[in-house]
């Protein structure tokens, strides 16, 4: 894909559409609120003459910590207008997390919704680099009211002549453990991931209404709730609450979305609730998507079974953007993440180095336009994950003969077992598969011999009693995938530890 030498993305988002004739066309619609192309492109001009009245240089870093409202549009694309670097943040961190997002940033003005302010405010204390706070969505107390400011702006601005090699915005990449760190991503990878993998890989059309449960924080839910759509001109559905089967069904019962994409995890909630039924989804959905995590062949199938609908799972990272790795409508193979997406190649590596035949398990690399520029101050992680053009994901992966990737794990969460590799995942999705399992994590244990041994955490569904149980679910596992893979132990559990984006963290469950 080529890029001019100038490029402001905002220009290709926001005006394009007014340009093209979509100024009165919705673009996006919360719980409370709609705005349309030219609402955007006014409130994003005023967004970037605020930034200037607040004294904020060009590559200034602006915070959000917003909730998924029309206001968030708003904001991100007025600072990339002016030249400024949004920073949305995950809305479901701790203070003392904020407070180092905030430092390591040096975050000059912090957007953020009103109801997050009781965990936010006391992370303000010891941050030096910070002279403004802006309150979207209700009581500003001593701040500034977001709406109030942006109406003291006049609507037109001129954008700045950035260069399309230029840090545009920032996300932090959760990392399931240690701190997260910041991964900046220039001017075009935002066009570059939509027309990879919205245009190219799904057939986003202008007609389509958008839903994604993830939030627009997390790269996942930049992309299918604000970059893709806006890159067809098409319309998404933002929802500022906690994405529960509840809500969710709501949304698409309301909005008739015609893609929706979700994670794993709520796929199977979704499906375990009895009010599951196509009556209850939308009339018009035509696509769902999942990513974040692998997703377990039964309940694709069992989405399918219901829904008459493929979930198409895909593989993508914080570090490039969006998925580089997905099925595709016309080719979905269920339980593998399917092929690279255009624009992207794949290689799995040895311990070595070296490329791995079909059918071995090898290190997931990557190669593609819109990976980020490495990680903010981590000169080290950097240098070890971004190996000039290619970027190593800490996935394992086979490929099989015809060309399809079989996720297997991180690389840290993979163990031996009698010297033979076992993928937790694997595991996972055997015990997934038992009609009375809902969720199940699987870790490395060492048995009275210092042996190491699959343990499984398993989460049961409603209705199901875990005492008759762990015999048979040994039974189960031994017959889906192999003799000796089955846990050794079973704890039954009610809930998994979970990172904000819907990770397990399996290194909690590890002695
Ligand atoms: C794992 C998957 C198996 C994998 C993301 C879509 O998840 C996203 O980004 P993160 O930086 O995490 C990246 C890591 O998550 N993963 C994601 N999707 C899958 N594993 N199958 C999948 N389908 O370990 C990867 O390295 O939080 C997902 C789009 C943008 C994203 N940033």
């Amino acid at each position: 894909m080529e890029f001019p030498r100038e490029y402001n993305a905002a220009t290709d988002f926001v005006d394009k559409n007014v340009e093209q004739g979509r100024g009165s066309k919705t673009a996006f619609i919360d719980p409370g609120n709609s705005i349309t192309y030219s609402g955007l492109q006014d409130a994003s001009c005023q967004m970037a003459n605020l930034l200037l009245r607040l004294d904020l240089r060009r590559e200034e870093r602006a915070a959000m910590i917003m909730l998924d409202t029309t206001d968030f549009p708003v904001t991100f694309w007025g600072a990339i207008r002016a030249g400024i670097i949004p920073v949305p943040l995950n809305t479901l961190l701790s203070t003392s997390q904020y407070n180092y997002m905030l430092n390591d940033a040096r975050v000059r003005v912090l957007f953020v919704s009103a109801a997050l302010l009781p965990v936010v405010e006391p992370a303000l204390k010891d941050v030096p680099s910070l002279r403004h706070v802006i309150v979207s969505r209700g009581d500003a107390g001593d701040h500034l009211d977001f709406s109030s400011e942006l109406a003291k702006e006049a609507k037109t601005f001129e954008t700045v002549a950035s260069l399309n090699d230029e840090v545009a915005f920032w996300l932090y990449s959760s990392g399931s453990t240690g701190m997260p760190k910041g991964v900046p991503h220039v001017q075009t990878s935002l066009m570059t991931t939509a027309q990879n993998y919205g245009q190219s890989t799904l057939g986003i059309r202008e007609d389509d209404v958008m839903f994604s449960a993830a939030k627009l924080f997390f790269a996942y839910g930049l992309g299918n709730g604000m970059s893709f759509p806006m890159s067809a001109g098409a319309t998404a559905i933002l929802f500022d609450g906690r994405p529960t089967p509840d809500t969710v069904f709501t949304a698409l019962k309301e909005h008739d979305p015609s893609i929706f994409f979700g994670v794993p995890t709520l796929y199977a909630a979704m499906l375990n609730e009895p009010d599951c039924t196509p009556e209850n989804g939308s009339s018009k959905l035509r696509m769902c998507v999942s990513a974040g995590e692998a997703l377990p062949e039964d309940l694709a199938r069992a989405w399918k079974a219901k829904f008459d609908l493929d979930i198409l799972d895909g593989i993508g990272s914080t570090e490039l953007l969006h998925i580089f790795m997905s099925n595709r409508p016309d080719d979905v193979r269920y339980g593998t993440s399917g092929k690279p997406v255009s624009g992207y190649e794949a290689r799995l590596l040895d311990d070595t180095g070296l490329e791995v035949d079909d059918d071995e398990i090898g290190e997931l690399t990557v190669k593609g336009q819109s990976a980020a520029i490495g990680y903010w101050n981590q000169r080290e992680k950097t240098r070890t994950t971004f190996e000039g053009e290619w970027l190593r994901t800490g996935d394992k992966y086979f490929r099989d003969n015809d060309g399809y990737y079989h996720y297997c794990g991180r690389t840290d969460d993979m163990f031996k077992v009698s010297g033979i590799w076992v993928s937790p995942f694997e595991v996972e999705s055997a015990l997934v598969s038992h009609e009375a399992v809902l969720e199940a994590a699987v870790v490395p244990q060492e048995d009275e011999e210092g042996l190491t041994k699959p343990k499984a955490f398993v989460v049961l569904k409603e209705g199901f009693e875990s005492d008759s149980l762990f015999d048979d679910l040994k039974n189960h596992v031994k017959s889906e995938i192999g003799s000796w893979k089955y846990p050794r132990w079973i704890e039954f559990i009610d809930d998994l530890p979970k990172t904000a984006t819907g990770k397990i963290q399996r290194f909690k469950l590890r002695d």
